[in-house]
C-alpha cells in the first residue's frame, strides 16, 4: 500500500472517531438515569465501592489525557521535515526507571484503598443485623427472614418466607446468607450491594446498611448475574427501602396467614389452587402450605411483579403465567425445554391444557385477593 492510501485511511479513522466520539459521550450520559446505575450508590457498600471506582476513574483519566497529549505533540514536534535526520538512541537509564515507577505508583494508588474496602466490606457484620437468606433457584430469589415469622405454638421464633421482593429499613444494617438451590447464581442490587457467588453448597456472605435517605416508593432493581441457564435474565428481584414504620406495616402484613378471599370468584380460585398447585406452592393459613419447591404465595397479591420481577402483578398476567410460563421465561418446563429431566418437579409446567380457562381465571383472581 502506498504512503498516501494509508494517510487516505487513517484520515478516514480520524473523521469516524470525530463523529463517534460524541455519540459514546452522549451514550454515557443518558446511562445517568438508568435504575440500575451503579454511580449512584445508596447504601455503605456501594458507597465505599464507588469510592475506589472514582479513585480508578480519574487516573485513567489523567493517564489517558496525558498519553493523549504527548502523542499528539509529539507527533506534530518530530515530524517528517527536510533537512531533519532522526537520532537513533538505544536506552536511556533514568527514563527507563522513570517509566518503571510511575506505572507502580498508579498502581500502588489503587491497590491501597482497594484492599481497604474489601477488608472494610467482608468483615464481621453488625450485631444488630437483620438477618435474610437469599436462596439462588433456576430463576428466582427465595428471601428467609431469620427469626421474623409469627412465633409458634410454643412461642419459638420462626423464619419468614417470601420470594422475589426484598423489604429492607433504611438505616437498618442488613446480613445476607447468600445460597444456591441447583446451580451457581449471583446476588446484585447495584444500588445497594454486590456482587457476590451464590454456591450450591457453599456459603457466601454480604451485609450493608441502606443510607437514611434510601428510602424511596420504586424499587431497587436486583438482578442475576451469574449466567444459570436458559432464563438467567429472567431473573431478578426487587427491593424496596422502607422507613422504620413502613418495614413494620410491610412485616406486619407479610408475617400474618393468608386472608380468605371475598370474592366467589376468589373462593372457588382457592378450592382450585389447594388441588392444582399445592404440590409446589405454599400459603400460609390454607390447606396448601406443605411444598416449598416454587415461591411462597402467601401473599403474593402485595408483591408488585410476579414471576421474578419479569411481569407487572395483575390478573391477565396471571392467567398468561399460569397458562404457559414457558411463553414468558424461556426453559422453564422441561416439557417444553429439556434443561433437568431428573428434577421435573420442581419447574411449574403449563396448565392451559389441564385447568380450563375459567379455572384459571378464578385462580388469578384467588392470588390477586392473597394482599
Ligand atoms: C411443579 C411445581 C409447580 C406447580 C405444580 C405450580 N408451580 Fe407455580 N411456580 C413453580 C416454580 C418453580 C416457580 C418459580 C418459577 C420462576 O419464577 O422461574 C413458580 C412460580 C409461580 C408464580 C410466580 C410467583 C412469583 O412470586 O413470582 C405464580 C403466581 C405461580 N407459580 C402460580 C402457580 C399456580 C396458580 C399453580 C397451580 C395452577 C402453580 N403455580 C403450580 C412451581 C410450580
Ligand atoms: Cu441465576
Amino acid at each position: 500500500m502506498t504512503e498516501e492510501a494509508l494517510l487516505r485511511i487513517s484520515q478516514r479513522w480520524a473523521r469516524r472517531l470525530l463523529i463517534l466520539a460524541p455519540a459514546a459521550l452522549f451514550i454515557l450520559l443518558t446511562a445517568c438515569s438508568d435504575p440500575q446505575t451503579t454511580i449512584e450508590p445508596a447504601s455503605d457498600m456501594t458507597e465505599a465501592i464507588q469510592g475506589v471506582y472514582e479513585i480508578v476513574f480519574w487516573l485513567s483519566m489523567f493517564v489517558f489525557i496525558a498519553i493523549m497529549l504527548l502523542t499528539l505533540w509529539l507527533a506534530v514536534h518530530y515530524r517528517e521535515q527536510p533537512g531533519r535526520e532522526a537520532i537513533q538512541i538505544h536506552g536511556h537509564q533514568r527514563l527507563e526507571i522513570l517509566w518503571t515507577i510511575i506505572p507502580v505508583a498508579i498502581v500502588l494508588i489503587m491497590l491501597v484503598p482497594t484492599w481497604q474496602v474489601i477488608a472494610d466490606t467482608t468483615d464481621t457484620p453488625p450485631e444488630d443485623s437483620m438477618v435474610i437468606t437469599a436462596t439462588g433457584k433456576q430463576w428466582w430469589f427465595e428471601f428467609t427472614y431469620e427469626g421474623l415469622g409469627l412465633p409458634d405454638d410454643e412461642g419459638n421464633p420462626t423464619d419468614l418466607v417470601t420470594a422475589n421482593e426484598l423489604h429492607l429499613q433504611a438505616g437498618k444494617p442488613v446480613h445476607v446468607l447468600l445460597r444456591a438451590d441447583d446451580v451457581i447464581h449471583s446476588f446484585w442490587i447495584p444500588q445497594l450491594a454486590g456482587k457476590v457467588d451464590m454456591v450450591p453448597g457453599h456459603e457466601n456472605d454480604l451485609w450493608f446498611t441502606p443510607f437514611e435517605d434510601s428510602v424511596r416508593e420504586e424499587a431497587y432493581l436486583g438482578q442475576c448475574v451469574e449466567f444459570c441457564g436458559a432464563s438467567h435474565a429472567n431473573m431478578r428481584f426487587r427491593v424496596f427501602v422502607h422507613d422504620e414504620e413502613g418495614f413494620n406495616a410491610w412485616l406486619e402484613n407479610e408475617r400474618s396467614d393468608a386472608v380468605e378471599p371475598t370474592s366467589e370468584l376468589g373462593k372457588l380460585g382457592a378450592t382450585l389452587f389447594v388441588v392444582r398447585c399445592a404440590e409446589c406452592h405454599t400459603v400460609r393459613g390454607t390447606a396448601a402450605s406443605i411444598a416449598d419447591f416454587g415461591p411462597d404465595l402467601t401473599h403474593v397479591g402485595s408483591r408488585t411483579t410476579i414471576a421474578a420481577g419479569i411481569l407487572d402483578n395483575n390478573i391477565s398476567n396471571l392467567v398468561d403465567w399460569i397458562s404457559n410460563p414457558a411463553e414468558i421465561k424461556p426453559g422453564i418446563n422441561p416439557e417444553n425445554d429439556v434443561i433437568d429431566k431428573e428434577r421435573p418437579l420442581r419447574f411449574m409446567r403449563a396448565f392451559e391444557d389441564e385447568i380450563s380457562a375459567e379455572d384459571i381465571q378464578a385462580i388469578a383472581q384467588y392470588l390477586t385477593e392473597l394482599k
